[in-house]
């Protein structure tokens, strides 16, 4: 498994890099508290459709401001959500923990809403307005009792001064402040920080709330009041970061802990992928999926992340410079994706998936374990997934030339593809998808066949993208309203008509993108339909008529090659025949592309399915 072997040392490289750029300062990302509503969701569906689109909104404007509100959507199923870095955080340690906020939050789904206090942030959402609120029953103060002091009555003093003063300083200082009042035997320590949607009348009577509510946990050493409009914390040790943009002795002693902290975790982390590759060697075992499901919401992480699949979704949010649409390269069925670069060079690309519920990671991950099982030189090579993080990530091999459609359909990019190049993709599919429907261990129907899901390489060698996901999606997706799974022009007329669906619809596909590979023009496009002629009908008169070569793309088009490409429009009508009986399978395409020219039993028959 050398290709295992690679993949983990140039990832531990990764880590180690990354977590120095990180270690600067503490995000303070451990959990002070989190509830969720106990109000479901009239929509589940509904509401991870507005949930995703809420956190990224979220995300950019805290990553500018420290702070954010947004509404997607409206009805029941409404997303308004909020989040806010407590202000001794700089802005990369503000994006860190929100991170921690995303990727926790969506626990609560399909709860109505959640909110969150990790020590450095906050973050909530809801299906109705909260912006303005204060205070609420879900109120709390923690107080950590494992040690009180020696001196409840004089402690309490200078409690109730350290605290009194930040509230009443923070009100002056645009909703924040730290202090700390000292004796000669100690000194407390306090943070004080209202939401930014506040303004100064609703933040003081949420901090005298809060002060009047945490100034009971005296004699213990640290106390927290989490309200809705406000955080306060006082404590015997200091726990706040350094005034942001100073970096200063006493942040040092932090980093150098965290350093540490990640230096272990990288130990962790290779023993971690020593057993995946000893162990997992490459493909999952029934019994692995068994127990990822079996251990699902106490211990999946772990278990995920002694997969050699497994990245960070840290890792990959840096790697793609957060998602940057400079970035995108482009919009698949599932999701978006992103071209990310490692620290030593590489490219790869990331499906950022938009469908991500609870009740789906579990299933997501066996899916994943089974795609990777799938090696063949015409399909995209996964190379792991990331599932730690508020969204699912798929991490595939980069591919150059990017996809079929953008060379096919575009007349000044059409020329580099000349007809042996074309054929040669042609049969690389048709490889590829034989290889999915029969020669691998699992029986899959990829189900979205078409020029933008097939990839290319520096050889413009072609590589099927997408295939195996349909078997995670196709459920969650009869509940949104997306549509059926598939594209229209593509989809075979018994899985449009009936839903019924066998390998012989991604014949039917395969047959239209053959069509296209050779004619130039898309069965999708406005022309076409404009011309007031089916895309497949056009094809077949010209087919009946004898005329086929006035349609073939003038682009690479050669009186040589003449009777080869209509050899394969032949092939590509037969696979797009109405009765799926009379399609070939993908097996029998193959043998009839290489060879090439006996036409004998060739002759479709049943005329393309004409009206979609
Ligand atoms: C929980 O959600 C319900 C319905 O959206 C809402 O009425 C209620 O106020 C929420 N509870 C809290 C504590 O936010
Ligand atoms: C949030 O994102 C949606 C689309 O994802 C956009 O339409 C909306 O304007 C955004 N709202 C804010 C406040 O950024
Ligand atoms: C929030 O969701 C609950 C449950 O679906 C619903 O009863 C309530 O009316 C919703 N609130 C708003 C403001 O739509
Ligand atoms: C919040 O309060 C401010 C004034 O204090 C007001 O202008 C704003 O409309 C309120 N927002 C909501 C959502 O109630
Ligand atoms: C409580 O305080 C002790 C020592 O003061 C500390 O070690 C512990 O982590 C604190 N617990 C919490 C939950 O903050
Ligand atoms: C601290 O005081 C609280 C109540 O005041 C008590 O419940 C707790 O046991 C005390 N903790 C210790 C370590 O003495
Ligand atoms: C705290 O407030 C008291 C009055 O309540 C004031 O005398 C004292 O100077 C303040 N201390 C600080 C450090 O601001
Ligand atoms: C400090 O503690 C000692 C005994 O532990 C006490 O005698 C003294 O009064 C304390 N000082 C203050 C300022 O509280
Ligand atoms: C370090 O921080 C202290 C306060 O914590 C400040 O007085 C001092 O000027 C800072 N030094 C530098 C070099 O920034
Ligand atoms: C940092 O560590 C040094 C010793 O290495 C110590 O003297 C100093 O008090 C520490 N600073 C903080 C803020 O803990
Ligand atoms: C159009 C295009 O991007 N073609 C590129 C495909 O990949 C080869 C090798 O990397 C390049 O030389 C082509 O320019």
């Amino acid at each position: 498994m050398g290709i295992a072997e690679n993949k983990g040392v140039t990832f531990v490289v990764f880590v180690v890099s990354s977590f120095w750029v990180i270690s600067l300062a503490d995000p303070q990302t451990s959990i002070a508290g989190f509830y969720c509503n106990t109000t479901t969701a009239a929509s589940g569906a509904v509401l991870a459709n507005y949930f995703v689109p809420a956190m990224d909104n979220l995300s950019s404007l805290v990553n500018q401001n420290g702070f954010g509100t947004t509404v997607v959507g409206e009805g029941p199923n409404a997303v308004y959500a909020l989040a806010q870095c407590f202000k001794d955080l700089n802005l990369i340690d503000c994006s860190l923990c929100f991170s921690e906020i995303r990727s926790i939050l969506p626990k609560c789904y399909p709860k109505t809403g959640g909110r969150i206090f990790l020590e450095g942030c906050f973050g909530r959402y809801e299906n109705f307005s909260f912006f303005n609120d204060t205070m609420d029953s879900e109120d709390s103060k923690v107080c950590n009792y494992s040690k009180n002091s020696s001196l409840p009555g004089k402690f309490m003093e200078i409690v109730n001064e350290v605290v009194g003063n930040v509230s009443t300083e923070a009100i002056r200082n645009r909703g924040f402040a730290v202090g700390s009042v000292s004796n000669s035997n100690f000194s407390v320590y306090a943070l004080a920080q209202c939401w930014e949607s506040l303004d100064n009348q609703k933040c003081n009577s949420c901090l005298q709330a809060a002060a009047s509510s945490v100034i009971s946990c005296s004699p213990a050493v640290e106390g927290r009041s989490l309200n809705a409009g406000c955080y306060l914390r006082y404590s015997t040790g200091m726990f706040w970061n350094s005034v942001p943009t100073t970096s200063n002795s006493s942040g040092n002693n932090k980093t150098l802990w965290i350093i540490i902290g990640s230096s272990v975790g990288v130990v962790l982390l290779l023993s971690g992928i020593g057993i995946g590759i000893w162990k997992a060697k490459g493909c999952f075992r029934k019994s692995d999926s068994k127990s990822l499901k079996a251990v699902y919401g106490a211990g999946l992480s772990a278990t995920i992340s002694q997969s050699k699949l497994n990245f960070r979704y840290q890792e990959l949010r840096k790697a793609t410079k957060n998602f940057d649409t400079s970035n995108k390269l482009g919009q698949g069925s599932y999701g978006t994706v992103y071209k990310g670069v490692l620290p030593d060079g590489r490219e790869f690309a990331v499906k950022r998936l938009f469908l991500n519920t609870r009740q789906w990671v579990d299933q997501f991950l066996n899916e994943v374990e089974l795609i990777n099982c799938l090696r063949h030189k015409n399909l995209v090579k996964l190379l792991g997934c990331s599932a730690d993080g508020p969204e699912s990530l798929l991490v595939y091999e980069y591919y150059f030339n990017k996809s079929l459609d953008q060379f096919i359909f575009d007349h000044s990019r059409a020329k580099v593809l000349d007809w042996e190049k074309r054929l040669d993709i042609i049969q690389g599919v048709a490889e590829g998808l034989s290889y999915l429907h029969e020669e691998s261990e699992i029986r899959i129907i990829h189900r979205d066949i078409k020029a933008s899901n097939v990839l290319l390489d520096d050889k413009f060698k072609p590589k099927i993208t997408d295939f195996g996901l349909a078997r995670s999606f196709a459920e969650g997706l009869t509940h949104l309203n997306t549509g059926a799974v598939g594209t229209i022009g593509y989809m075979a007329p018994e899985y449009v008509v009936h839903g019924h669906l066998t390998e012989k619809a991604d014949v039917y596909s395969f047959g239209v993108l053959t069509l296209e590979v050779v004619t130039g023009q898309s069965c999708t496009s406005e022309v076409v339909s404009q011309a007031g002629k089916c895309f497949l009908a056009r094809i077949w008169s010209h087919y009946k008529d004898n005329t086929v070569e006035k349609i073939i793309d003038r682009s690479f088009y050669e009186d040589r090659v003449k009777d080869e490409i209509l050899h394969v429009v032949c092939v590509g009508l037969l696979c797009t025949q109405a009765t799926p009986g009379y399609r070939p399978t993908m097996v029998k395409v193959v043998e009839l592309l290489r060879s090439n020219g006996d036409q004998e039993d060739l002759l479709p028959t049943d005329p393309p399915f004409l009206d979609v």
